[in-house]
Formats: structure tokens, C-alpha cells, sequence
């Protein structure tokens, strides 16, 4: 299995980046654990099957990306939840296959981009770090006000600040949109975007799927598909789950190049609900 992300970079916010967004020294209350806490009542524990039992993988990978959520960090200011997230834009070099590497873009080291979750109704702040050396800039689907709209690019280098109320609940999607949109999604600069109902859904094993495609020749065609990064990942890497267990897909298309593409699973019964 080849290292899909030669160039893995741990990329720290410096306290001068903090500092140039008004934030150095803000005060943080909990993380992930405060998420649970707050959905403790949800039901029945959930079994998810060990990442160790699928072999030798790179540190970043399609099977950890599957149940990976990022929950930010949750702040308390002015009696108002505020929930902190950091993104920050690189660049790497992922292994397609035996033969094929490709220059990306890429936040925070990985392709997709982490999936960002709040709760409906929370404040969300996402901290923008550009250090992919090229202009670009965070563009959140859902409902924000204009100027948190992320059409302005964001030089390399610089950072910022969106800020906005998580609205509605649902399946969004977040990427970059600096001309020409497509190619600054399809090298990698996307990701998705939960905000959760008020009601919790009941407890499941959810797992995010993310349809991407690579167009390594510059023909503004795809040459190669993967869900959640890497092309046949899954072919090799078949995803493992529970019997007689809830089973919760978060999927969401990013391909650009086509006009649509299907997700079809081999399964007897399975609810869809179809989100923006
Ligand atoms: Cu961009």
C-alpha cells in the first residue's frame, strides 16, 4: 500500500495568526467530549469496528476519514455557544495508484477536507489558514449572511475569519471558490459540512462517503474516482460494519467535470433523504 500523502505536514496555527485574528488566549471549555455529553440521551451505544483490523494503512486514509468527525472546540462567549473550527489550506502529493501521483491542495493534510459538525442553531467559527500558495478561500453551503459568503480570495499567507449561524440542519457541503471554482475543487479543496437536528438522530454507525474525481491531465475530464480520496481504496479496503445494526451514510457528490453520477448500494432496504 503506497503512502498516500508523501508530504504530510502538521500544520500549527503560530500565536502571530491568532493574534492577527483577535483570538490569541481565547478560552476553551471542552471539545468532543462536551458533544457527547450533550448527546448522551441519544440511545444505545454504538459497536464500530477497530481502524486496526484493516491492516497496514497510512496515517491518513479513506477508512479513517469514513467515521472521522470534527467536532471543533466549544467556547462559551457572551452566553452564547460558540463553536471553533480550524482549517488551514496546504499543499501535497497523493498516491492515485501504483504509477500515478498527483499535486493537491489540501486542508488541514488531508483530502476530503475534515467533515466540520455542529448542532443546529449554534454559532459556528471557522479560523481560515492559507498556506497552499495561491489565493483561495472557504465557501460554506447552507444559510449565512453575504459577507460570510467566501467569495473573496484569501491570499497566501493570510488568514480569516467566518463566522455565521448553523442553518438548517442537514448535509452541507464546504469548498473553496476562487476561479475556476472546478478546478479548485477537483485539486482538492472541499469537504462536508453536518449540522445535526435539535433532536438527535437515533444512535447509528454513520459514516461519511465522498464522491470525488481527479482530472490529472488537465482535459477538464476526470481520469479518476474515488469516495472519500483515494480511487478502488474500498475495492481493496471493503468497509466493515455490525450486523443488525443502524447503519447511517452521510454522502455527498463533489465530482466536477460530470454533470451527475448515482450512488447505488447492494442492499435489500435502504431510506434516502435526499438533502439540498
Ligand atoms: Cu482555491
Amino acid at each position: 500500500m503506497p503512502n498516500n500523502f508523501i508530504l504530510p505536514k502538521e500544520k500549527l496555527w503560530s500565536r502571530r495568526q491568532l493574534l492577527q485574528l483577535g483570538l490569541a488566549g481565547a478560552g476553551v471549555t471542552g471539545m468532543a467530549a462536551l458533544w457527547q455529553t450533550l448527546n448522551s440521551s441519544a440511545s444505545l451505544p454504538v459497536k464500530v469496528p477497530p481502524l486496526a483490523a484493516i491492516g497496514t494503512v497510512p496515517a491518513v486514509n479513506p477508512m479513517k476519514l469514513l467515521r472521522d468527525f470534527d467536532y471543533g472546540t466549544v467556547k462559551r462567549e457572551n452566553g452564547r455557544t460558540i463553536r471553533e473550527f480550524r482549517l488551514t489550506a496546504g499543499t501535497s502529493i497523493i498516491q492515485l495508484n501504483s504509477a500515478v501521483s498527483y499535486n493537491i491542495w489540501d486542508l488541514n493534510g488531508r483530502i476530503p477536507g475534515p467533515t466540520l459538525r455542529a448542532k443546529q442553531g449554534e454559532r459556528v467559527r471557522v479560523l481560515f489558514l492559507n498556506q497552499a500558495g495561491h489565493s483561495h478561500s472557504l465557501h460554506f453551503h447552507g444559510v449565512h449572511p453575504a459577507e460570510m459568503d467566501g467569495v473573496r480570495p484569501i491570499s497566501n499567507g493570510k488568514a480569516t475569519i467566518y463566522e455565521f449561524d448553523a442553518e438548517p440542519y442537514g448535509v452541507h457541503l464546504y469548498h473553496c471558490h476562487i476561479e475556476p471554482v472546478t478546478r479548485h475543487i477537483a485539486k482538492g479543496l472541499y469537504g462536508m459540512f453536518i449540522i445535526d437536528p435539535p433532536k438527535p438522530r437515533p444512535n447509528a454507525d454513520e459514516m461519511v462517503l465522498i464522491m470525488g474525481g481527479y482530472d490529472v491531465n488537465d482535459d477538464n475530464k476526470n481520469e479518476y474516482y474515488a469516495f472519500n480520496g483515494l480511487p478502488h481504496f474500498y475495492m481493496d479496503n471493503p468497509i466493515r460494519i455490525y450486523k443488525d445494526q443502524l447503519i447511517r451514510l452521510y454522502v455527498l457528490n463533489i465530482i466536477e467535470f460530470d454533470p451527475a453520477v448515482t450512488f447505488h448500494l447492494h442492499a435489500n432496504f435502504l431510506m434516502s433523504i435526499v438533502m439540498g
